[in-house]
């Protein structure tokens, strides 16, 4: 006798199966500043701005231990560039210290980041990020050089 149910259940499997493949989509590394690294003097916020941060990507922040710091604050603090006294109650989220800290992007949500050293975040060292989830698979895009 057939299961009334057989085809819901086909439908709900096949919708599982699409939400796993969207999450499992590859999650990327990037490198704060390229080449040029967590530093002063480099446009955090325009490195930022062509990206499109999805859920799972990874942000790493490259530069000399002890130099700098890779503080996830809050929008205030990030406008600020007041950390208070370094405490989450203050704004200040998560302190990444290392000099090559990986930060991994895992909520869909604005992420603000700063250095906190003195007259650094004023310096230009701060930058937001939009990560959101990766509804759509990327393309296979194929370029087409016509030129
Ligand atoms: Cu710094």
């Amino acid at each position: 006798m057939e299961n009334p149910n057989r085809h819901l259940i086909i439908i709900i499997t096949t919708l599982v199966e699409m939400i796993l493949v969207f999450y499992r989509a590859e999650p990327k590394s990037y490198t704060v500043g390229d080449g040029e690294g967590w530093d002063i003097g480099t446009n955090y916020m325009a490195w930022a701005q062509p990206h499109n941060f999805t859920v799972g990507d990874v942000l790493v922040f490259k530069y000399v231990k002890g130099q700098h710091n890779a503080y996830e604050v809050s929008k205030e603090v990030y406008r600020s560039c007041d950390v208070g006294n370094g405490s989450a109650s203050a704004g200040v989220l998560e302190k990444h210290e290392t000099g090559s800290d990986e930060v991994v992007l895992g909520e869909a949500r604005d992420y603000w980041f700063i250095c906190s050293f003195q007259g650094h975040c004023l310096g230009g060292m701060k930058f937001g990020v939009n990560v959101t989830f990766a509804l759509i698979a990327p393309p296979n895009t194929t370029h087409h050089d016509d030129a």
